[in-house]
Formats: C-alpha cells, sequence, structure tokens
C-alpha cells in the first residue's frame, strides 16, 4: 500500500446538513380570532440533507450503485472511451467499458423519514484526480467501492479518505469472475485496521446499496461521537 495510516489526523469534515428547523404554527394573541383564521398545516420539519462520496477505482461500478439506489433519475456524465485515452486511461481489467464518468454522477436517496443523502460519484480515471477535491467538499463521508479483480485500483481512494480524516467503508462489488474473499481477508489486504467497516455487495442491487449506505451512515456517527468523546474536557 502506497502510504500509512494517518491516525484519524486530518480536518473534520464539515456537514452539508442543515438542522431540522423547529417551526411551529404563528400563535395569535387573540383566543377568539384564532378560533375563527383557517388553522394552518402542520409543517413538517425540513429533513436532515446528507452529502456523500461514492468513490473508488476505474469501473468498480460507482455508477451502477448510484443509479440502483437513486429515487430520482440519476444525473451521469458518460462518455466514449476513445483511442485518444489509449496511452493515458488505465482499462486493464475491465477491456469491455466502453464509457467512463469524466465529470461526476449524482443521485438521492430517501434512507428513512426525515433524513436524505445525496450521493456524489467521482471520475474513475486518474486524469480526473482533481475533481475529487470539489466534489468532496461538505461530504460527510464516502463509499470505497472495490473490485477484487482489481484491488490495487481502490489504495489511492482509501488513502485520500484516511488523510482527510473522512469517514469511509469498503464496499466489495462483486462481479461473478471475481474470487470471493472475506470481509476479514479485504481488511488485512487494505491495511485498513479496525476502523472501516468492509461490507460484500452488488452495486446493482438497490437494497444492497441501501444497507452500504445505512452501514456508512452508523460508521460517520460512530466516528463523530469518539471524536467528540476524546475532546470533552477531563471531569
Ligand atoms: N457483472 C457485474 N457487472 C457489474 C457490476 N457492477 C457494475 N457492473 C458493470 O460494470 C460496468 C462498470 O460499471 P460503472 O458503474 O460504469 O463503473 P464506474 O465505477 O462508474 O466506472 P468509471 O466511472 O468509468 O470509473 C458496467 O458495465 C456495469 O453494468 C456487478 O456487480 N456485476
Ligand atoms: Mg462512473
Amino acid at each position: 500500500m502506497a502510504s500509512k495510516r494517518s491516525d484519524g489526523a486530518g480536518s473534520v469534515v464539515q456537514a452539508a446538513a442543515a438542522s431540522p428547523s423547529a417551526s411551529s404554527p404563528a400563535s395569535s394573541p387573540d383566543s377568539s380570532s384564532a378560533e375563527s383564521a383557517p388553522v394552518p398545516a402542520a409543517s413538517a420539519p425540513a429533513p436532515v440533507a446528507v452529502k456523500l462520496l461514492v468513490a473508488g477505482g476505474f469501473g468498480v461500478g460507482k455508477t451502477t450503485l448510484v443509479g440502483a439506489v437513486s429515487e430520482i433519475r440519476p444525473l451521469q456524465t458518460e462518455e466514449l472511451l476513445t483511442d485518444r485515452g489509449v496511452h493515458v486511461d488505465d482499462t486493464g481489467g475491465v477491456e469491455r467499458k466502453t464509457t467512463t464518468t469524466v465529470a461526476m454522477d449524482f443521485g438521492r436517496i430517501t434512507i428513512r423519514a426525515g433524513l436524505v443523502l445525496y450521493l456524489f460519484g467521482t471520475p474513475g480515471q486518474d486524469r480526473f484526480w482533481f475533481m475529487w477535491d470539489e466534489l468532496s467538499y461538505g461530504a460527510l463521508g464516502a463509499v470505497v467501492l472495490a473490485d477484487t479483480r482489481r484491488l490495487t485500483d481502490s489504495f489511492a481512494a482509501v488513502d485520500y479518505f484516511e488523510n482527510r480524516g473522512l469517514p469511509f467503508v469498503v464496499a466489495v462489488n462483486r462481479f461473478e469472475d471475481g474470487y470471493d474473499y472475506t470481509a476479514d481477508e479485504i481488511r488485512e489486504a487494505l491495511d485498513l485496521g479496525e476502523g472501516p467497516p468492509v461490507v460484500l455487495c452488488d452495486a446493482r442491487d438497490r437494497a444492497s446499496g441501501k444497507e452500504v449506505l445505512t452501514t456508512l451512515m452508523k460508521h460517520i456517527l460512530a466516528v463523530h461521537r469518539a471524536r467528540r468523546r476524546s475532546s470533552a474536557p477531563a471531569l
């Protein structure tokens, strides 16, 4: 692996979340007029919105995952892989792939009432690395998708989020012709230690993708609670 762990150092990522607004119907000082006035519809609190990244190497299934779980038509920026990229793009192992994401994927999923996840998929080719900083701005966490046929392609994404202290989970997208490693074997191969959860998934399956996102949300909460505890003054 290219770099060693950062021991959790790094900036705490800002939430792109808005707290539920504590809105209450306007009250009238005059109770009689309140009786005759039309009762305003009870306004539900605004949902909490969380920005998450779906990252990983070329062709691991990022666009597929965002598309599978999104409840809106996902935004995709696919372009054809042409001869011009032959000496620039690494398509080793996924030679049959004909398109690649050139800017980002975008989708949205309501994971439960009041909690909406906005998903941003990164481009897979190295030449689009400059996009990662833009996309990760305001993100609370990330999914690092991995393909066991090309596990080394996940190293850069793991390093990226470790170095920034951004909570992430590793989701192993199971391809039919890939070897089925256990989560522990993946953890060891990626030198993850005890920190980030490793889950096995099928990026094409909505329920499986949702499970990955739920695992990520729980991990984000656990990381932030632990950070709060460790920064609290001793009694
Ligand atoms: N068999 C199989 N095919 C998959 C799976 N996930 C994705 N695919 C296919 O693999 C190809 C790559 O998927 P994409 O979602 O475009 O991958 P990506 O990570 O977004 O690719 P880039 O944006 O180019 O880096 C597509 O043809 C998918 O249909 C999977 O779990 N099993
Ligand atoms: Mg893509």
